[in-house]
This record gives structure tokens, C-alpha cells and sequence, in this order.
């Protein structure tokens, strides 16, 4: 809009056209306020009854709550105003006018339940706290971003319609292709591995994953977004550096530029940003001071997969980001590497916050006989994926990455209690729209 003042620049004595959402309105009889709300914060407006022309003061008075206006006037300095300022009008606009009953309250005198947000994510996006969460979220996905291009990668886009799953086939859902059956793609896993070993060799993407898991959890999306990571030539060690680098880097953004997110959260005061240098735990220690903990009911023993509970117990006992190294093999995916001196034991890891995982990677297995091994091994046709096992035969380097839920880091660094409130729009067990 040509010659419009965002509230938190309009300065006294400045002749200013703001524009916003009614956010607030009181009327004194003599006089009355109107409190504007745009993007950048809000402004209060000033009727003197007598004094103005009383189109106006209806205008601006019998505008409904959320509707939009535009306001033209004077700024003057004003202590008693919420800012400091007012702007007397001289002309007003109603660009939408909004019904009077909202289906939630953006000024969050009455609280609304999680669904009912979900359903009027608009609206819900006007709280100041909520639109802190997107701005965070925005924030992290820039620092994860510019990490990357920080450590050589290039940034890529692949396929998510898929004629195969990668990450167990329960987890897939169909659709149909001009006739054929095809997926949404689960992860970028294949693609990212043969883009590290094309001439790109270090690539990252950001994009969405599908996962038809039956259970409604508060971490569990059924539509989520990864922050995948792949390099030619490194190992699962430096996989797990870049891991960390972009956690730390994500924690240190908003600690540096998004002071007022922050604060909306409430959570300015008690902010902390993790050292980087994450304890590094191999699958074998991890059993051992879980059972030492004695908290769970079962002993757990070599070859178990980690329940929820038991994450739980080991992240309460580590108390910060930590890595689980050297897990069975028989636990991972055809595509992580085994340690070339046992080939019980394998390059992956997964990386914790101690409230849930945030990150799975590895090494890649890189030589063609084993990678076919490994797929018969998990009872899938190498056939089907001869476009992804073929190029491993023209020059495919040792290589390693990790896929990392972008909800669940936003979720770990604002303490979120559901990963819902991280995704503008989820896809749930019970959602599919809007
Ligand atoms: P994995 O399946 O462990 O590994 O996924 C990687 C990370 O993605 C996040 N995530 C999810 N977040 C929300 N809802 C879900 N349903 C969901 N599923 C996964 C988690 C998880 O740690 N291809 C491998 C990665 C790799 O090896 O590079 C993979 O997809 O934070």
C-alpha cells in the first residue's frame, strides 16, 4: 500500500496512513480509542467526539473487532497510550469489515482450545505469541540454511511422488499416478545420496516428509518437514559436526535476533543456547544407564529398540543434546554403512534432545554388492530401486548425512508441548484440512 506507516515507525508529528486489524476499542462517552494492530506492533487512535466529524468517529467506532482499516492522521505523543503515541485521524477507510462474532478471540482475553486454532489458524496467527512461533520457526530454518552453505552444501529440491518407500514400507501413503500406484515420499534419502555423489557432492534440503503412522502423538506429524544433510567423502563423525553445527546455530539466531519472539513467549528471561558439544553415547552405554536408572519396568538388552520411556529416562539422566552412537545393525536402515571391523554394529546414530529424538543418520553404505545385500536383507527388491543402485556402480564415494525434523527442533527450542503448535497447517490423524 503506497504511503503506508508501519505502527512501530509512526512518530510523532509525523502525518502517517497506518493500517492494521482493530484489535481493541473503548469508548469513554466524550471520548473514545480504537487500538490498531499491524505486523509490527500496535498503535492507539484518538476520537474527541465533539471535536470530529461524526462520519469519522462512526466509521471508526462501528468497525467490528479483526476488521481492517486505514487509518490517515496526525501522530502526537501521548504518555498515557500503550506506546507512547496516538494518531489523531482525519480520514478512515474500512478496507474488510469483520463479522461480530470471531471464532477466536486474537486478543487472547479467552483462550481457546488447540483444534479450534488449528481451525482458524488465521486468526489464531494474530496472537502475538503464535506469530512468535512462526517467526522463530522462519528464523531457524535461516540459520539452518545459511549453516549449510556455511559447510560447502548446495541446497536441493527432490521428488516427493515416488514409486517406492525408503523407510519401511507400513509407513507409505498410496496415490494413484495416471493409472499407476506411486507414494508421497517418506524422506529424500535415496535422492540425496546420489546428489552426494554426483558433482555436487555436499547438498542439503529442506522439504516435506509423509508418514502414514497410525499413532496421534504430540510429536508425530503425518506431514512433517525435514532438514536433510548428505556429503560425499565425510564420515558419521563429521556427519554428527554438521548435526550439531546446525542445532547450536539454530539456538544461537534466536537467541541474537529474535529478542521480541521471545518475549511474546514469555520465555526472554530463561533462554539458553547449548555449548555444541553434545555427549556422544554408543548404543551400548545408552542400555547401560538406562537399566542402571532401574526406572523401567523391562531390563533392556542389546538389539532392543529405544521406547519412547526409555529415551525418556536416558534424556532426564544426560540433561542436554547428546548423541546415541553404534547401534545394532539389524536396527537400521539397508542404507546405513556397518563398521568395517563388525558388521554387527553400525555407522548410525541418532541425535536427542532429552525430551525426544531430533535427528537419525549415518554413514552410507557405498559399495554395490553390499548395498544389495542390505536391501534383501530387509526383504526389499533391489529391483525396484535399480535407479538409485545402478549409480553406485559409476564412482559412488564413501559418504554420510542425517535427516532432522524441522517441528521437533522448533518444538525443543521453544519447549512447545505439541508439534502441532510448530506446523502452520498439520496433518493429522483427525486433519486434512485446512
Ligand atoms: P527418520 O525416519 O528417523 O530418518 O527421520 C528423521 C527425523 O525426522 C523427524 N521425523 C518426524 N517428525 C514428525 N513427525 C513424524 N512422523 C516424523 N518422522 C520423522 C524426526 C526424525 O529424527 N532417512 C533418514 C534420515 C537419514 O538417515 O538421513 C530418516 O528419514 O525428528
Amino acid at each position: 500500500m503506497e504511503g503506508r506507516t508501519y505502527t512501530a515507525d509512526a512518530e510523532p508529528g509525523d502525518e502517517v496512513t497506518v493500517a492494521g486489524w482493530v484489535h481493541e476499542k473503548r469508548d469513554l462517552g466524550g471520548i473514545a480509542f480504537l487500538i490498531l494492530r499491524d505486523t509490527s506492533g500496535k498503535i492507539q487512535v484518538k476520537f474527541e467526539k465533539d471535536e470530529m466529524d461524526d462520519d469519522l468517529v462512526e466509521t471508526g467506532l462501528d468497525a467490528h473487532r479483526e476488521s481492517v482499516l486505514s487509518v490517515s492522521g496526525t501522530v502526537k505523543e501521548e504518555p498515557r497510550a500503550p506506546t507512547g503515541v496516538e494518531v489523531v485521524p482525519e480520514s478512515i477507510d474500512v478496507l474488510a469489515a469483520a463479522d461480530p462474532e470471531l471464532p477466536l478471540d486474537p486478543s487472547g482475553k479467552v483462550d481457546a482450545e488447540l483444534p479450534t486454532r488449528l481451525d482458524n489458524r488465521t486468526l489464531d496467527l494474530r496472537k502475538d505469541e503464535v506469530k512468535a512461533i512462526f517467526e522463530i520457526r522462519a528464523e531457524i530454518l535461516r540459520a539452518a540454511r545459511d549453516t549449510f552453505r556455511a559447510l560447502g552444501c548446495t541446497e536441493i529440491n527432490t521428488p516427493k511422488i515416488v514409486a517406492t518407500g525408503t523407510e519401511g514400507g507400513t509407513e507409505l501413503f498410496p496415490i494413484t499416478y495416471f493409472g499407476e500406484e506411486a507414494f508421497m515420499n517418506q524422506s529424500p534419502q535415496l535422492f540425496k545420496q546420489l546428489m552426494a555423489g554426483s558433482g555436487l557432492e555436499r547438498v542439503f534440503e529442506i522439504g516435506p516428509i509423509f508418514r502414514a503412522e497410525e499413532h496421534n502423538t504430540p510429536r508425530h506429524l503425518n506431514e512433517a518437514h525435514s532438514i536433510d544433510f548428505e556429503g560425499a567423502f565425510c564420515d558419521h563423525h563429521e556427519a554428527m559436526d554438521a548435526a550439531e553445527a546446525v542445532t547450536t546455530a539454530a539456538y544461537d539466531a534466536v537467541a541474537e535476533n529474535c529478542e521480541e519472539q521471545l518475549e511474546a513467549l514469555g520465555m526472554a528471561e530463561e533462554f539458553d543456547v547449548p555449548d555444541g558439544d553434545f555427549p556422544r553415547l554408543s548404543y551400548e552405554e545408552a542400555l547401560e544407564r538406562i537399566n542402571a536408572t532401574g526406572e523401567l519396568d523391562e531390563h533392556l538388552v542389546w538389539g532392543d529398540d529405544l521406547s519412547t520411556e526409555a529415551e525418556h529416562v536416558l534424556g532426564q539422566e544426560v540433561g542436554e543434546h547428546y548423541f546415541i552412537t553404534d547401534w545394532p545393525s539389524e536396527v537400521k536402515p539397508f542404507y546405513i554403512k556397518d563398521h568395517d571391523d563388525d558388521e554387527e554394529l553400525s555407522t548410525g546414530f541418532d541425535m536427542m534432545h532429552p525430551r525426544m529424538e531430533l535427528v537419525s543418520g549415518g554413514a552410507r553404505e557405498h559399495r554395490h554388492e553390499k548395498l544389495i545385500e542390505g536391501f534383501e536383507q530387509q526383504g526389499l527388491d533391489p529391483e525396484e530401486f535399480e535407479y538409485y543402485t545402478k549409480m553406485f556402480r559409476y564412482g559412488m564415494p564413501p559418504h554420510a548425512g542425517w535427516g532432522m525434523g524441522a517441528e521437533r527442533l522448533v518444538m525443543t527450542v521453544l519447549e512447545l508441548e505439541n508439534i502441532r503448535e510448530a506446523v502452520l497447517f498439520p496433518r493429522d490423524r483427525q486433519r486434512l484440512s485446512p
